[in-house]
C-alpha cells in the first residue's frame, strides 16, 4: 500500500510523520516542489497544474491515495485533484482546523499564507464550524518559504511578525499552514504562555488511513519512503514537464 503526500516543500513531513506513527507498514511517496515554491504566493492555475503533475506521477508510481498536506493547495485546488482522481485514487486535503480550535471556546488566530488567508474556502470553514467563537485571520508572508530554506533570521522575523498581528486574547492559535508546525518551538516562544497551538496533520494522517480501511496500530514494517522533487531550481518548467529531475531521483533517493 502506497499512500503519496504533494507539498511545495517540507510542509508535508509532520503529516508524513503521523502516518508513520499510525501505520509504519504503508509506504510513503513524498513529492516535493522546490521550483514552484512558494505555492501561497502562486496564482490558482499554476498551483492546479502542479497539483494534477504531481497527482499523475504519484499514481503512475503506484499511489492508492493522495494525500494534500497542504492548506494552500487545498483551498485552491483539491477539487480539481478530486474529479481527476476520485473515485478510483482516494484524494484528501488539509485545511485549517478552525473546528478543534473552536472546541476550546477561546479567540482564535489562524495563521496561514496570504492565499489560505483570502480565500473563500477559509471563510466559509469559520462560517461553518467557529461557533460564534472570534476567528483573527493572520496572514504570514514568508514564513513558509522560510522554513523550507531553514532560514533561520527570516524565520524569526516571519514569527514575530505574525505575533505582533496576532491578539493578546487569542489563546488559541490554528497554524493554517504545514510547515509552521515545523517551527513550533519558536513559535511558542514568542507567544504567551497559555497559548494552544493547533494543526491539521494528525487528522489528515487518520482520515487517510480510514479512507483506504487501514485500521491505525501496530504492523509489520517498515515501509519504504520514495521522494519525488521537482526539476531545475529556479526555472518553471511546464506542466507537462514537472517533475523531471524527480523521475531520474525517485531511485537514488532515501
Ligand atoms: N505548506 C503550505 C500550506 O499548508 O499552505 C504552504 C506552502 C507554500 O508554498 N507557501
Amino acid at each position: 500500500m502506497t499512500v503519496a503526500l504533494i507539498d511545495s516543500g517540507i510542509g508535508l513531513l509532520p503529516t508524513a510523520g503521523w502516518l508513520r506513527w499510525l501505520a509504519p507498514s504503508v509506504d510513503l511517496l513524498l513529492l516535493l516542489d522546490p521550483d514552484g515554491m512558494p505555492w501561497g504566493s502562486k496564482s490558482a492555475q499554476f498551483i492546479t497544474e502542479r497539483l494534477l503533475a504531481a497527482g499523475e506521477i504519484a499514481v503512475e508510481r503506484g499511489a492508492q491515495a493522495l494525500v494534500v498536506p497542504c492548506n494552500t493547495a487545498t483551498v485552491t485546488a483539491i477539487d480539481a485533484l478530486r474529479e481527476s482522481f476520485e473515485p478510483g485514487i482516494p484524494v484528501i486535503g488539509t485545511v485549517p482546523a478552525i473546528k478543534p480550535a473552536a472546541s476550546a471556546g477561546a479567540p482564535i488566530a489562524v495563521w496561514a499564507t496570504v492565499r489560505t488567508t483570502e480565500s473563500e474556502y477559509q471563510q466559509r470553514l469559520v462560517a461553518e464550524h467557529a461557533d460564534g467563537v472570534p476567528v483573527f485571520p493572520v496572514a504570514c508572508p514568508g514564513l513558509a518559504e522560510a522554513v523550507d530554506c531553514g532560514d533561520r533570521v527570516a524565520i524569526v522575523r516571519a514569527v514575530a511578525a505574525a505575533v505582533e498581528q496576532t491578539p493578546r486574547a487569542c489563546s488559541s492559535v490554528v497554524l493554517g499552514c504545514t510547515h509552521y508546525p515545523l517551527v513550533a518551538d519558536q513559535i511558542m516562544l514568542s507567544l504567551p504562555d497559555a497559548t494552544t497551538l493547533y494543526d491539521s496533520a494528525e487528522a489528515v494522517a487518520r482520515q487517510t488511513l480510514r479512507r483506504l480501511d487501514v485500521p491505525p496500530g501496530p504492523s509489520q514494517g517498515p515501509g519504504r519512503v520514495n521522494v519525488v522533487v521537482s526539476g531545475r531550481a529556479g526555472v518553471l518548467p511546464p506542466a507537462a514537464q514537472c517533475f523531471p529531475v524527480g523521475r531520474a531521483l525517485m531511485t537514488a533517493a532515501a
